[in-house]
């Protein structure tokens, strides 16, 4: 029953654009009235009509320990009896910091933002002031939130500048940036070698998220460092969705390659507004209020959204955590790939740790034009079949899906059990 959603829905429509602050959320590819979120509680979200569902999007990736999570509240609780905002500097934003430069083996300086957008747009100007060079490279099917400079598509051909992937991006700003097929390092030594000297950085995923999953071919990501190195290149990673999600020290930890400047976001703010860019000092002390490279922002360091954080972050150091969440991802993993052997599906299923998406694809899924070639009116249904039983998924294709610690063994077994029944669903063509 979805009467208060569908209520609130169309009325929110009158107000917000699409009836929605982001646009992933209206469900437009699934063809499905959106659910409107009442609580959740651990790996549970219910929605306005009481209907309870096991959640893998969990907020398209902070709320790794779970929603709710006592601790977090309690921390949240605390910091807002204090106030809510100062606009001044506070000794737990100090200790964010010195968290995050611990953790993360490219940081030695970082800064707070709000989002993962200005984490992104920040570390492109800081490289392009850095390098006095105005041309970046990003990749086909990566996202960086929506800055000017990465709503950019790929040209006609691999080397021709990039067109705005929006309106109102101007294509003077979208010629600026050449977007490369993922996974596909002789591309990049091409496109270096056609602008020599012009490319001021280069912005990956270093696991893409926003295609679905797809992890780094073996040498991909240390042939962009080796590139950037020969060519005074900035290396940044765009570790919104990686940071503190695929190992404590993210993906630069998990496969050893260390950009020069990393964007965080998601997991450090534990479900409120955080961002964070960081990376060389001779870098970050470019930046105002110390060097001339200008980036601010009210909010930042806020008090309650570095509670989250903190609180959240700490959980994460406890024992086991990542042990945890790499074995609930295995289990998933080779239990779809079961599940749909047994109805005779298709189905190609990427995963780095606990974040991971599943292509109804015949073969490997590499790079966008993979993603896009799997079936994804399939997904739809499945999308569709699996919110019958109580899966709540990442409502596009083109998505990761997301493990939490309070995903318990029943949540998982329920959720295999779903997939076999709609597997074959799928597979007998049952509507
Ligand atoms: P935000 O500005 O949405 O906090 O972060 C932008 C961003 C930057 N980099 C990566 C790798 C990201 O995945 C994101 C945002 N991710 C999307 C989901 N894939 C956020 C969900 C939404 O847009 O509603």
């Amino acid at each position: 029953m979805t009467d208060h959603s569908s209520r609130l829905f169309q009325h929110a429509q009158k107000l917000i654009p699409g009836g929605v602050n982001s646009p992933v959320r209206a469900w437009r590819a699934m063809g499905l009235t959106p659910r409107f979120i009442a609580r959740a509680q651990g790996a549970h979200i219910t929605d306005v009509d009481g209907n309870n569902y096991i959640d893998f999007v969990g907020s398209w990736g902070p709320m790794i320990v779970g929603h709710a999570h006592p601790r977090v509240v309690a921390a949240l609780h605390e910091a807002a009896k204090a106030g809510t905002s100062y606009g001044a500097p506070t000794a737990a934003e100090v200790e964010l910091a010195e968290m995050l430069v611990a953790a993360v083996p490219g940081l030695e300086m970082v800064r707070l933002v709000n989002s993962g957008t200005e984490a992104t747009m920040s570390a492109l100007r800081l490289a392009r002031a850095a390098t006095g060079r105005d041309r970046i490279i990003k990749f086909d099917g990566g996202y960086h939130g929506h800055a000017d400079t990465v709503l950019v598509q790929a040209g006609s051909g691999v080397l021709t500048q990039g067109i705005p992937g929006s309106p109102g991006v101007p294509p003077a700003m979208a010629q600026l940036t050449l977007s490369l097929p993922y996974n596909d390092l002789a591309a990049v030594e091409q496109a270096v070698a056609q602008y020599p000297g012009e490319i001021a950085a280069i912005i990956v995923e270093p696991v893409a998220g926003n295609m679905g999953v797809v992890p780094p071919a073996p040498g991909f990501l240390a042939g962009l460092r080796q590139l950037c190195d020969r060519h005074g290149i900035v290396l940044i990673f765009d570790e919104v969705i990686t940071g503190f999600r695929v190992a404590w020290g993210g993906a630069q930890s998990r496969y050893e390659v260390i950009p020069d400047l990393t964007c965080l976001g998601k997991v450090i703010g534990g479900g409120l507004p955080v961002g964070a860019y960081g990376g060389r000092r001779d870098l970050m002390a470019q930046m105002a209020p110390v060097g001339p490279v200008y980036q601010a922002g009210t909010l930042s360091g806020n008090p309650l959204a570095v509670a989250a954080g903190l609180a959240t972050l700490k959980i994460l150091t406890e024992p086991g955590t990542y042990e945890r969440l790499e074995e609930q991802g295995r289990v998933l993993e080779i239990g779809f790939v079961a599940a749909a052997q047994q109805a005779g599906m298709p189905l190609i299923v990427n995963r780095v740790g606990s974040m991971f998406t599943l292509f109804f694809a015949p073969s490997p899924v590499t790079d966008l034009a993979g993603a896009q070639a799997s079936d994804t009116s399939r997904f739809q249904k499945f999308f569709r079949l699996m919110l019958e039983r109580g899966i709540y998924l990442p409502p596009s294709q083109f998505e990761a899906w997301f493990i939490s610690l309070a995903h318990t063994k029943e949540d998982l077994e329920k959720t295999l059990a779903a997939s076999g029944q709609v597997f074959s669903c799928l597979k007998n063509g049952q509507p």
